[in-house]
């Protein structure tokens, strides 16, 4: 009996002296180790591109620019393994919420979205807020409260503007009447690179129409038309807010019989593929470049968003500018 109780005893002596021990692994300091999660803790699993899931509610397939700027979207969730739920609004903003919607009612990990016009989002985005759903704007930006998106990745649409108003500058350098196609009503783009361009404008060059051609080559055809039927030859310049309308509008010259690029000297924006062409065939004058390719930089910033990092309020894209010199030389490299 009393050896029972003895060996007991060593083995309640044991079990304490292993208990002791297990705590003293870790040395005591002051310094973050000791404020580590111990291995026993658990953290929340960290998102990868892998198993990612993102909500994308795109504007629609108004362009060249916008075709590009999908591509990317698409391609780029592919190469890194990213599970992308896409949806195209064919152009209206009703649609792209009800997009949002049902990328919040799946609980994807973060949405993004071209916000097809600069109001109307701020209900919406306070719905993925509340479900703890991160937001970003792509493309264009939403006039919304920053706690209501991650960051905004895109251009300088107001720099943009400036930088074609200087080289309508150096096209007429004597000044002139000229017309402008002014992008989708009430979108960023348009609103700045409607001021961006008159912040830049010489006095000498009077702005005497301006109407929206929506984006869109049939657009741009369609109220360059008008615009000759009233100013005929008292044009001598165009400002086109993207190439598309820039490409419509050249067509409407050539019909009227002018000739685009040198009767009308035309400044736009967007630098596509058509642009070039236009440029190689002496009928556009400049293009200044607004990049779609944002499909990389997005998933970087929605994984960063997703795991609970603070971003930028505002990613800016890098971009140039174009001249008919040498784009032939430019066209093969061209993404897009
Ligand atoms: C600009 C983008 C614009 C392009 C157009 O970032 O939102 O929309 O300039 C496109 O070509 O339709």
């Amino acid at each position: 009996m009393r050896k029972l109780s003895s060996l007991i005893a060593i083995m309640i002596a044991l079990l304490l002296l292993i208990s002791c021990n297990a705590g003293s692994d870790e040395p005591a300091s002051d310094d973050s180790a000791s404020d580590a999660p111990a291995a026993s803790e658990s953290t929340a699993e960290e998102k990868t591109m892998e198993n990612l899931v993102v909500g994308y509610a795109q504007i629609g397939a108004e362009s060249e620019w916008r075709t590009a700027n999908t591509a990317s979207i698409k391609e780029t969730a592919e190469q890194l393994g990213v599970d992308l739920k896409f949806s195209d609004a064919q152009q209206k903003q009703e649609n792209q919420i009800a997009a949002i919607r049902s990328y919040i009612a799946e609980g994807v990990d973060v949405i993004g979205f071209s916000p097809v016009v600069e109001t109307g989002w701020e209900t919406v985005l306070q719905e993925a807020k509340d479900a703890g759903i991160p937001v970003i704007m792509v493309d264009r930006r939403a006039d919304v409260p920053r706690e209501l998106y991650a960051t905004y990745l895109g251009s300088d649409f107001v720099e943009e503007g400036r930088k074609a108003g200087n080289e309508m500058n150096n096209l007429l350098p004597d000044g002139g009447k000229i017309v402008e196609l002014v992008g989708t009503v009430g979108s960023a783009p348009a609103n700045d690179r409607y001021s961006g361009f008159r912040e830049a404008l010489a006095d000498n060059i009077e702005i005497i129409d301006s109407q929206s051609g929506d984006f869109t080559r049939a657009g741009g055809k369609e109220v360059m038309e008008a615009f000759l039927k009233n100013y005929g030859d008292e044009i001598v310049g165009l400002y086109a807010h993207n190439d598309d309308m820039a490409i419509g509008a050249i067509q409407a010259i050539e019909e009227f019989g002018l000739q685009p690029g040198v009767d009308i000297k035309i400044v736009s924006i967007d630098a596509v593929r058509g642009a070039f062409e236009a440029m190689i065939d002496g009928k556009l004058n400049v293009t200044v470049e607004c990049n779609p390719l944002l499909g990389p930089q997005f998933y970087e910033l929605a994984l960063r968003a997703v795991n609970g990092e603070e971003l930028p309020e505002w990613v800016p894209s890098e971009e140039s500018i174009y001249y008919p010199d040498n784009a032939s030389e430019l066209l093969p490299e061209r993404q897009y």
